[in-house]
């Protein structure tokens, strides 16, 4: 388990990257439709050794306020040159330090995870057992995204239910929500299933949203805008559906002010969007005490960024499904290996391919770096 004890002696070199890789269907949100995946690589090299990490953000400002161009300018300017004057120090060090900078999640969790990569390699251990996880599996689940018809969307579904995903989850949005809700529990009636709206409702939606309680949803996740805590408690209040927060959870104290107020019954953690691998582990201990169940989110990463949701999820909080697939469910040429894949029950193995993350990066893929410190 990480303590202060798990020094690195100095960063000598620091990589970014930055790759565009085409997602094999476009993603359609309540905010977007995603056709490639755009992210940040950071490569932190100490004794010869690499450590790897990815920036959740993407190119535009639409799921949160952090894009990649945010990420670059945070990176260059602050976060990278405080982990160069950095000696002999630990991952808690380097939180430590950059607290001052305000805000910046994103940032600070591809730096954070790029941190740990390179701690359990330098410890000869793989990442889950360096944060104190214990599984040999975890659960799978998917994402669909909205899709132009329900017969489309019921046939993305039936594959999944093939393929064994644990639950499944639709993105819904105003207009295309109760009746194609309706028509997919007609279908199939004993699937678990739940729905992410993306913040496209206001509690002026709020009798749209209770007619979401008569399809036995396992949750309905971020009905409200990002910042509406409160405006989630009031319609908690009025629901039997258990509500998720995704982007609304930013920090412990965010949990802290949802739990207080009965905002939700379930948290997507996210790992970038709250900071970093050590955040998710603090805020998934708090949400257990609270009797508010956890889940590890995604955010359509490559193979490196889903490496760190998989270790996080062999913790014990983790209790529910969370949106990890199949690799080649998004993109055709991860830039790792191996990729990700189900086995015949639906569960995805913990990499251990080597120390740390244990999936390889595939070099040739990244390109040159746009940034070398
Ligand atoms: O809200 O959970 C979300 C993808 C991009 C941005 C936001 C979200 C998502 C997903 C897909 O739902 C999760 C994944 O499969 O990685
Ligand atoms: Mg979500």
């Amino acid at each position: 388990m990480i303590t202060g004890n798990n020094r690195i002696k100095r960063i000598e070199r620091i990589n970014v990257y930055i790759i565009k890789l085409p997602l094999v269907k476009p993603f359609e949100t309540s905010f977007s439709v995603q056709r490639e995946r755009e992210a940040i690589i950071i490569e932190l090299i100490s004794e010869g050794i690499s450590g790897w990490g990815e920036s959740v953000t993407s190119a535009d400002p639409f799921y949160s306020y952090e894009t990649n161009f945010t990420t670059l300018n945070i990176l260059k300017e602050y976060l990278l040159p405080i982990l160069k004057e950095l000696k002999n120090f630990s991952v808690y060090d380097f939180l430590n330090s950059s607290k001052r900078v305000r805000g910046y999640n994103m940032a600070k969790a591809a730096v954070e995870n790029a941190i740990l990569d390179l701690t359990a390699k330098l410890n000869s251990l793989p990442l889950y057992k360096l944060i104190g996880g214990n599984k040999k599996r975890i659960m799978s689940g998917i994402s669909i995204g909205i899709k132009s018809n329900v017969g489309e969307l019921i046939d993305s579904i039936e594959k999944a239910v093939e393929k064994k995903y644990h639950r499944i989850k639709i993105k819904i949005k105003k207009g295309k929500d109760v009746e194609i809700v309706k028509e997919v529990r007609k279908k199939f009636p004993d699937i678990k299933l739940m729905v992410d709206a993306n913040s496209d409702y206001s509690l002026l939606d709020i009798e749209t949203l209770k007619e979401l309680d008569k399809y036995n949803l396992m949750m309905i996740e971020q009905p409200l805008y990002y910042y509406d805590i409160f405006e989630h408690s009031i319609l908690q209040k009025e629901l039997k559906t258990p509500i998720c927060l995704d982007e609304s959870i930013k920090n412990l104290s965010d949990v802290k002010a949802a739990i207080a107020l009965g905002a939700c019954k379930i948290i997507n953690i996210k790992q970038g969007r709250v900071g970093g691998i050590l955040s998710s582990r603090e805020i998934a201990r708090e949400s257990t005490r609270n009797s508010i169940k956890v889940w590890s989110g995604g955010m359509l990463e490559t193979g490196i960024g889903r490496a760190f949701n998989i270790h996080l999820q062999t913790l014990n909080d983790f209790t529910l499904p969370g949106d990890t697939s199949e690799t080649k469910r998004y993109f055709k040429r991860d830039i790792v290996h191996p990729i990700v894949e189900l086995d015949s029950e639906g569960y995805i193995s913990i990499p251990e391919n080597g120390d740390g993350i244990g999936v390889e990066v595939i070099r040739e893929r990244l390109g040159k770096p746009i940034l070398t410190i």
